[in-house]
């Protein structure tokens, strides 16, 4: 479904002053506590965000992906860890069943992820498995008419949080490789599922990322997402295509507020007798930083219009990924440099950017994992069209 224009707009002017005069002023605080204060939570419940992406029949707004990358960049104007509360309920920890979902299984979840009376955790991670995401070891064995899951994730982003998770499992051991992989629905308080201590990180404080650990877990077959064995690995590869676009806004969003902060302190900071955004060096670095955030909103705009119109963008989300992600890590040693030594000081913030914006390169795939696939796919085409 998409909004009018008129609604869309409306919706995006609401986000951006929530975002400008709620969470902005909040951002230090947020970066030192690591904690998303309770009244914000209510306030983000009440505007939809926790379900900006799920369909309107289960209480979602129901954004098209060209809708959710409008909200997507006003969300990235602010501290990460913001987004990343309910960030999980639109993206990861959702899309498995929007995707690959039984009816049960929608009509059981959805409405409690778009309300944000859930928060889902997609677990696929795990100590020896990372970017080659088929070989996890994590096992969930068929008992009669249950599954006992045994295994252990790790840096599940929420997990602290969540109510419902999403496991990556093989359900037919010793079988390797992608086909044996299994997704399977698993409620926070089932019996052996143990959630570790918060890991301390470089950056976005406020978001959590923890090990989850399944000892004997027993779920019955109606957790089986989809119910089929098999489909797992690749109900977790088209939920982060999709997250990868969406992240890809999100870095958008960000290299646009730092692009804004450096402008600012670069007119009003005097060297030499004059603002420093008068010296061709301080432009240069301004102008390259637009320059890139430009290309790459055109980027996600049309791959998210591709996406809508039901082309397929493995490629293009790799490449959104991989692009947007390195371009704001770009954007944020410029504006570091343009702020010089107040730059690398806490009160100005921007460190601080510098340290959260790290994270989109290495999430929901490396640049290398993005530059592999995006190359597989061009030699995969190359031949199939000899
Ligand atoms: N959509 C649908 N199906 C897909 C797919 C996609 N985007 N990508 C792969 N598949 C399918 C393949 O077509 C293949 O199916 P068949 O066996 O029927 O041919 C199957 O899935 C296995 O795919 P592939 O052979 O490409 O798997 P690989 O093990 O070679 O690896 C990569 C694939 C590297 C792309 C994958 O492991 C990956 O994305 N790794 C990064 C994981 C990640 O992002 N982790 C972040 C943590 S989660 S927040």
């Amino acid at each position: 479904m998409s909004l009018d224009p008129e609604t869309l707009e409306q919706l995006r002017d609401t986000v951006r002053r929530f975002v400008s005069e709620r969470l902005m002023p909040l951002e230090q605080q947020v970066g030192e506590t690591d904690q998303i204060p309770v009244d914000i939570l209510k306030e983000m419940r009440a505007l939809g965000l926790f379900g900006l992406s799920i369909p309107t029949e289960y209480g979602g707004l129901g954004l098209s992906m060209f809708e959710e990358v409008q909200i997507a960049f006003e969300l990235g104007r602010t501290s990460p860890a913001f987004r990343s509360t309910f960030g999980t309920n639109i993206s990861i920890g959702s899309q498995g069943i929007i995707i690959d979902g039984t009816d049960e299984q929608k009509n059981h979840y959805l409405p409690k992820l778009a309300s944000g009376e859930i928060i889902g955790s997609f677990a696929l991670t795990e100590p020896g498995s990372g970017s080659d995401a088929a070989s996890i070891r994590t096992t969930a064995t068929r008992d009669g008419d249950d599954y006992i899951i045994n295994g252990v994730k790790r840096f599940i982003t929420n997990a602290p949080e969540a109510g419902l998770f999403t496991v990556f499992a093989r359900t037919s051991p010793p079988q390797t490789g992608a086909s044996g992989i299994s997704a399977v629905l698993v409620p926070a308080d089932t019996p052996g599922l143990h959630v570790g201590p918060a890991d301390k990180k470089m950056g976005q404080q406020g978001a959590h990322t923890a090990d989850v650990t399944f000892d004997n877990c027993r779920v019955s077959k109606q957790a089986l997402l989809g119910g089929a064995e098999g489909i797992g690995f690749k109900t977790a590869m088209k939920v982060l295509d999709r997250g990868r676009i969406h992240i890809g806004a999100v870095c958008v969003g960000l290299a646009e507020r730092l692009i804004g902060d450096a402008l600012n302190y670069a007119l009003d900071r005097e060297q030499f007798g004059q603002p420093i955004a008068e010296f061709q060096l301080v432009q240069a670095m301004l102008a390259e930083s637009k320059t890139e955030a430009f290309a790459a909103r055109c980027m996600v705009e049309e791959s998210a219009r591709r996406r809508d119109a039901g082309v397929p963008v493995i490629t293009e989300s790799s490449c959104c990924k991989f692009y947007c992600s390195e371009m704001v890590g770009r954007v944020a040693d410029r504006a570091v440099q343009i702020h010089g030594g107040a730059g690398y000081m806490a009160d100005y913030g921007v460190e601080r950017f510098y340290r959260d914006v790290r994270l989109f390169r290495i999430y929901e795939g490396t640049s290398q994992i993005q530059q592999l696939v995006i190359a597989r796919n061009m030699i995969r085409e190359a031949r199939s069209d000899q």
